[in-house]
């Protein structure tokens, strides 16, 4: 019984080696061809997925993309409290869309983007620590170092605000203030270019 088994087995196997063989024989080029292009599309893929968690999006050259005005999209990073992007570049006195796209699925991952007049980590910390306490205005504090703000995200929703960025070359905070989420890490720099 077992070895009958294992006589069918191997002679499949056979068959389907021995019809692999005259295939690959017969269009070799061809073949390869159609079995490495899901693999390509696959690796570009996930390339373009590590650039954006490096750079941001804003030098990709989204339309509407001009010296005057840029669109930039942030994503958290999966249900963690981080966002995907590190930082992003902008050009002195520029129009920023700045659009956070929350792809979380983990309803407490709520969020929302801070955009500092300064890179200093005090500052950001205080700012921060002030907004755990204003939860009514979607934990948007009252403080002269934000430049501009979303509203606060659910898991699953867009949010955007539009801001000129400043003149002054040089480094920029963004934060989410949701309570803890900046202690976390929940925090980038926008680097602004002459
Ligand atoms: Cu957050």
């Amino acid at each position: 019984m077992f070895s009958r088994k294992l006589l069918t087995l191997v002679g499949a196997l056979g068959f389907v080696l021995s019809l692999g063989a005259c295939q690959s024989k017969k269009s070799g080029g061809d073949k390869q061809a159609e079995s490495e292009s899901p693999k390509q599309e696959q690796q570009k893929q996930d390339e373009g997925g590590d650039k954006k968690g490096d750079e941001g999006s804003a030098q990709k050259g989204d339309k509407g993309e001009s010296p005057e005005k840029t669109t930039v999209t942030l994503k958290p990073e999966g249900n963690k409290m981080q966002f995907q992007e590190d930082g992003f570049t902008v050009k002195a006195g520029q129009k920023v869309k700045l659009v956070f796209n929350n792809t979380a699925t983990s309803k407490a991952m709520k969020h929302n983007v801070l955009m500092l007049n300064t890179n200093d980590d005090k500052v950001a910390a205080e700012v921060a620590k002030k907004g755990t306490k204003a939860k009514d205005n979607g934990y948007v504090p009252e403080h002269d170092a934000i430049m501009a703000n979303t509203s606060l995200s659910e898991p699953g929703e867009k949010v955007e605000v539009t801001f000129t960025a400043p003149e002054e070359p040089g480094k920029y905070k963004y934060i989410c203030t949701y309570p803890a989420h900046y202690q976390a890490g929940m925090v980038g720099v926008m680097t602004v270019e002459k």
